[in-house]
Parts: C-alpha cells; sequence; structure tokens
C-alpha cells in the first residue's frame, strides 16, 4: 500500500439518530486514525428528510474533503465500519440513521458495481449533499456528468429544507 498514490475524496456524513454531532465528529477523527487526512470539513446542515418513512427526524449532514492512499474499495470497508461501530442498523432503505458515510467521490473513479457506484448516483439530486459539497470544491468537475458542483447545485430546484447550523464543527 506505501506506493500507492494518494487520492483525493469526498465523504458526505449524514444522520439523524442519536447525538449526531458527536458521531460526526468521531467518525472524521477515526477517518485521520486509519490512513485518510482530513484536509477541510463542510459547515455542518440541518436538512429535511428525502424519502424514507414519514415522520422521521431531520437530518445532520457535511461533507469532508481527504486524501488517501487507501484503495477506493478499502476506503468503502473503512465507511461501512465507522457506519457499525456508530450504532447503525439496516432496517429500512432511507430509514432513520445513527450514521450514514457515502463515499461521493473518489479522484476521477467511476465505477457501477451493486456493491459501490462512483460517483454516487444520487449526488447531483440532493440539496443536503451539494449545499455543502459545494463550499468545499465548487469549481470540481463531476467526472460523468462534466459538470462543476456550482452548476448542479444551481439546477437543483430551491428549496428551504437545507439549513446551515455551524461553519466549525
Ligand atoms: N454503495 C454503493 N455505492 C456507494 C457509495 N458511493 N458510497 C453501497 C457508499 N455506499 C455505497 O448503503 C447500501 C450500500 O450501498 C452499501 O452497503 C454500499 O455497498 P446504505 O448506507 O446501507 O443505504 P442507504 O444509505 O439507506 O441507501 P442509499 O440508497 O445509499 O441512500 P442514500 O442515497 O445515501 O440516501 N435525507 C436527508 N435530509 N439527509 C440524508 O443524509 N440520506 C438518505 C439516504 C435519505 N434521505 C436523507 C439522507
Ligand atoms: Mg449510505
Amino acid at each position: 500500500m506505501a506506493d500507492e498514490k494518494k487520492v483525493e475524496a469526498y465523504i458526505g456524513f449524514g444522520a439523524n439518530m442519536g447525538h449526531c454531532r458527536p458521531t460526526f465528529v468521531r467518525a472524521r477523527q477515526q477517518f485521520a486514525e486509519h490512513g485518510v487526512r482530513v484536509l477541510a470539513s463542510s459547515p455542518l446542515y440541518q436538512t429535511a428528510p428525502l424519502g424514507g418513512p414519514p415522520g422521521q427526524p431531520d437530518y445532520l449532514n457535511a461533507v469532508i474533503q481527504v486524501e488517501t492512499r487507501l484503495d477506493v474499495e478499502a476506503l468503502l470497508r473503512l465507511c461501512l465500519d465507522l457506519e457499525l461501530q456508530a450504532g447503525r442498523e439496516r432496517l429500512e432503505r432511507w430509514g432513520p440513521r445513527t450514521l450514514d458515510l457515502d463515499l461521493l467521490l473518489y479522484g476521477d473513479t467511476l465505477i457501477d458495481t451493486p456493491f459501490l457506484q462512483l460517483p454516487h448516483p444520487r449526488l447531483h439530486q440532493r440539496r443536503f449533499v451539494l449545499e455543502p459539497l459545494c463550499q468545499l470544491a465548487a469549481e470540481l468537475v463531476h467526472p460523468r456528468l462534466h459538470q462543476t458542483i456550482k452548476t448542479l447545485l444551481a439546477q437543483l430546484p430551491s428549496d428551504g429544507g437545507v439549513q446551515c447550523i455551524e461553519e466549525q464543527w
């Protein structure tokens, strides 16, 4: 692994059960302890739930920018492992969760398998992802859609469900 090339990646954080902010802080620290250098963190956003069961609580969402020599499968496994450590249970699709870590982008890598899709297949449709991502990488070009994050965000219907609540965490 030592001679693998460093790759820049973006990871989406989401949670709406338990103590979401401390869970985010701990997971970010755990990335740093597992060979993933955290370069930047977006602000924290409180967001209205999209999909899932009616009446689930609002989400906390954020995105971090990282640099790592882990290959993409190892980085995904680390995300899944950190979700489990945060008490994640998979009961229903888009249901409430203590921690969701989505691999949004891994360099310019394009992957389409059942286990892993990159870029994340719904990132361009979601304000709760694009808004924080745009704070970190407005000019970054989506490697499949060939449009910048700023442009993708501007194309979404306007919606009051995404509110910045804290700049630093
Ligand atoms: N998987 C494939 N590609 C990826 C990737 N790029 N990153 C696979 C991460 N995982 C990926 O994930 C199921 C499987 O997807 C993983 O085992 C992995 O092999 P999951 O986290 O169990 O499923 P999920 O998150 O319930 O479903 P899904 O379809 O990934 O959901 P989304 O699209 O992540 O949406 N509303 C607000 N306001 N904020 C949110 O954060 N999140 C969701 C979940 C719904 N509504 C929300 C939010
Ligand atoms: Mg997920």
